[in-house]
Order: structure tokens, then C-alpha cells, then sequence
């Protein structure tokens, strides 16, 4: 057990599993969120998240009675902010809400009280935003506080393993606040805590997902030149990633989650004049399910209505943020064909105006009357995916974004398949 008191503020997909795993190192901890949802689920000892690992801890917390929750920021020992970093429509970060959170803390906040920012935020922003804001209750931010950067490295469908054993990276304004802050995470992390300063932590996590994204993009270029030259660009890079320093990422039908979209953009914002790398990347993982949808008319079938397979932004995931899918709506959209969107996992698919896309459960009455398909997601039941399942449809294009099925007896039972990276459709 431990006298010090955390108050975690944002309870979303990082900030409550955090909460919770703190909670059962033995703090005293007050979860903060606006969100009525959340805090009902939280209110009543159920868990507003589904990955069963956080369910379970979470649960246990409550039980516990060592997490508690509320609309309200409550004084503590400890601050840790988790909130949302999104950028805006026009790709500029909107760190408001981590502006705002710090305004509220400065107005709480004590002498030897530590601010932990867990968001992914740009360079700067836990010295010049918290920092800046904390300044205001009239303490020494260097002296009378400490205050860390120390990024989350959630990955969604492995949350809590993730947290726990990945290696953690805390940035302090000073030494002092990243050793403070190692002692604290030490109590629930088993992987190594590397102590840096707060600017390098928060580009450090930003090249993270900066080179995934820049990666991914040279991987879908690579799927562009093998579509030309009738390589397929999978055995490609197989062979290519047997040399010892090499590891080409997977094409697909582009690049989807909280983070790998959103990240770059941080770098843009800040660095236009150095950035013409990311924004190409970002161009070219963007352009993907448009390019699919061009090639799959470029087969010259008549298409009407297309069944298009996958909502979630990776497989087996129920989880829908920034998903290509919804630009290949806007594509399909534009040209006034009609479409029905299967996903086993996602029940909820919400466009960036608000609109909501119905979401069919039952793969067949997705496929039936298609005239195309289109496998977004590589979810493991489309893995299992073969011509019977096709045959409700009225057409037989065969669009697979996500590299999933065997070509050979699909185009034996007379479908037309597409893939990524590959010039060869087979049948008729
Ligand atoms: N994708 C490809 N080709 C690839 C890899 C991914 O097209 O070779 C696509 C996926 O289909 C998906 C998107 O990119 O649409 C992103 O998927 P992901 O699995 O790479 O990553 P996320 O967004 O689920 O989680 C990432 C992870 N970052 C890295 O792998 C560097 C995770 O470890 C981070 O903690 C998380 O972002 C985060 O919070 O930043």
C-alpha cells in the first residue's frame, strides 16, 4: 500500500487500465472523466472498455475500492493526464484539452505534488502547456513541482501486457521529476524505465509512429511498382526482409488507429519546411483505398453495389478509429455506388461529419446482390473466406486489400480477384 494518492485524469483506453494497474499496486487512486458513460459503467463496478484483461482489472480495482471516479479533479499527490490529443480538420495539433486539464491542476496543485502528461503531444508541450499552466498557482515549476512526459505505448487488443511490459520512457523537466516518476512506474512495470528530459520522451514517441507510418507508405509504393511490373510484391518482400538490417512493413489498403494517421501530423504542423517525407507518406498510406477502388473499376465489370468487408482499422479489433474504410465510403460515395459494410467485431461505424454507416452483422446478407467485394480488415474470419461464401453474390470481383485468400481456388470456382501488390486477377 502506498499513502500517496494518484488522480488520473482521462479514462479512456490508456488513462483507465493505468488507473487500474495503479490502483492494484496499492495507491489510493480518483479516475477523472466527462464522459457519462464511462462513469456510469465505473459507478455501478463494470468496466466501459471490452478487452477482458482490462476488464478484469478494472473490475478488481472498483472492488477493491482503491479506484474511485468522478466528474470532479480531486487534490493528490500525484497528477497523471491522459486525455485526448487529437489534430484538428485542418492536420493542426489541438492540445487544448491537455491546456485546460493543466489550468484546472494549477488551481489545485501543491508544493512536491508530480504531473505526469501521458498524451502524445508535440515537442514542447510539457514545458511550454503544463508547465506553463502549472507556473500559474505561483510555484516553481522546476523547484516546488515535478513534471514528466512519459508516452503511452498502448496497443489495442494487448493493453494491459503492453503496459506493463513494454519499456517506458520518462521525460522529466528535471532529473529528480523522471526519477520520481521511474519510482512510480517501477511499482507496476516490469519492462526497463529509460530516463531522458521531457522534449526528447515527446519526440521520441512521435518518431515511433513517424516511422511506421513513413515505412508502411514505402511498403504501399513498393505495392505500386509490383502492380506495374506483374511481381507480386509479397514474395518481394519476404525475400527482401531475409537481409539482416531489413524490415519492409505490409501494404495494404491503407493505415488506420489512434495513433499511426494522427502522430505525423504533429511533426507536419511543427516542421513544415523539414517534413516533406511525412506528408508524402501520409498522402500515399491515405490514397490507398481510393487507388483499390480505381483498380477494382479498372477491371471494367459493371459495379452498382459494392459489399465491403471490415469497418475496424485492424484485424480482430472492434475498433473503428480513423479506419480506411471510411475512405473508401467517401470514394465509392462520390460515384454514387451503393455499398453494405460487414464487420464481426465493430456494431458502431461513425464518419469524420457525424454521420453513422449501419453496420450488416450477417456477412452473406453483406455479400448478397454485390456486384463487387472489397476485404478491408484483416479480420481472421475473412481468413477462412472461400468461393462459397461468395456465392450469394450477383457479381465476381474479388477485391483483397489485406492479402487473405488463396487466389488460385477462388479463380478456379471463376471469380476475378484483385489483390495488393499484384498484378495478377485470375479468372475468366
Ligand atoms: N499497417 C499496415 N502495414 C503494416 C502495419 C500496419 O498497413 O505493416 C496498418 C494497419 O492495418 C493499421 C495501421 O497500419 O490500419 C496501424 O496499425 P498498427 O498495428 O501498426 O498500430 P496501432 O495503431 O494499433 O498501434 C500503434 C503501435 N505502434 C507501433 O507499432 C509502432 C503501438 O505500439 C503504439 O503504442 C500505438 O500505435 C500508440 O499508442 O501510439
Amino acid at each position: 500500500m502506498s499513502d500517496e494518492k494518484i488522480v488520473v485524469v482521462g479514462l479512456g483506453y490508456v488513462g483507465l487500465p493505468t488507473a487500474a494497474l495503479m490502483a492494484n499496486a496499492g495507491y489510493q487512486v480518483h479516475g477523472v472523466d466527462l464522459d457519462p458513460h464511462i462513469l456510469g459503467a465505473l459507478s455501478e463496478g463494470r468496466c466501459p472498455l471490452g478487452e477482458p484483461a482490462v476488464v478484469r482489472l478494472v473490475t478488481e480495482a472498483l472492488a477493491s475500492g482503491q479506484l474511485t471516479a468522478s466528474s470532479e479533479i480531486e487534490e493528490g499527490d500525484v497528477y497523471v493526464i491522459c486525455v485526448p490529443t487529437p489534430v484538428t480538420a485542418d492536420k493542426k495539433a489541438d492540445i487544448s484539452i491537455v491546456d485546460h486539464v493543466a489550468h484546472q491542476i494549477s488551481g489545485i496543485v501543491r508544493r512536491g505534488n508530480l504531473v505526469i502528461l501521458e498524451s502524445t503531444s508535440p515537442i514542447g508541450t510539457t514545458r511550454d502547456v503544463v508547465g506553463a499552466a502549472l507556473g500559474k498557482s505561483g510555484l516553481d515549476i522546476l523547484k516546488d513541482l515535478d513534471i514528466c512526459y512519459c508516452p503511452e505505448r498502448v496497443f489495442p487488443g494487448s493493453t494491459v501486457t503492453e503496459i506493463v511490459q513494454n519499456d517506458r520512457i520518462i521525460g522529466g523537466l528535471t532529473p529528480r521529476a523522471a526519477e520520481r516518476a521511474e519510482a512510480l512506474y517501477k511499482r507496476f512495470c516490469t519492462g526497463t524505465t529509460l530516463l531522458t528530459d521531457a522534449g526528447t520522451a515527446e519526440f521520441s514517441k512521435l518518431m515511433e509512429n513517424t516511422y511506421r507510418d513513413v515505412n508502411i507508405a514505402l511498403a504501399n509504393v513498393f505495392s505500386h511498382i509490383a502492380e506495374r511490373s506483374g511481381v507480386n510484391v509479397h514474395d518481394a518482400i519476404e525475400l527482401a526482409n531475409r537481409h539482416p538490417r531489413v524490415n519492409v512493413h505490409k501494404p495494404g489498403p491503407g493505415v488506420g488507429g489512434h495513433c499511426i494517421p494522427v502522430d505525423p501530423w504533429f511533426l507536419i504542423d511543427g516542421f513544415p519546411e523539414d517534413t516533406a517525407l511525412l506528408r508524402q507518406a501520409r498522402d500515399i498510406n491515405d490514397g490507398q483505398p481510393k487507388r483499390l477502388w480505381e483498380r477494382v473499376k479498372s477491371l471494367g465489370h459493371p459495379i452498382k453495389h459494392v459489399a465491403i468487408l471490415g469497418a475496424a482499422y485492424r484485424g480482430d479489433l472492434d475498433d473503428a478509429r480513423e479506419s480506411p474504410t471510411e475512405k473508401l465510403i467517401e470514394a465509392l460515395e462520390a460515384e454514387a455506388i451503393s455499398y453494405a459494410l460487414h464487420d464481426p467485431h465493430v456494431t458502431s461505424f461513425q464518419l469524420h461529419n457525424g454521420r453513422e454507416v449501419q453496420i450488416t452483422a450477417h456477412m452473406e446478407t453483406a455479400l448478397s446482390n454485390a456486384d463487387a467485394v472489397i476485404i478491408m480488415t484483416d479480420h481472421s474470419q475473412y481468413k477462412l473466406l472461400n468461393s462459397i461464401n461468395f456465392s450469394a453474390m450477383s457479381g465476381r470481383v474479388i477485391a483483397d486489400g489485406r492479402d487473405l485468400l488463396d487466389p488460385s481456388a477462388i479463380k478456379s470456382a471463376g471469380y476475378t480477384v484483385l489483390s495488393i501488390g499484384n498484378a495478377w486477377t485470375g479468372g475468366e
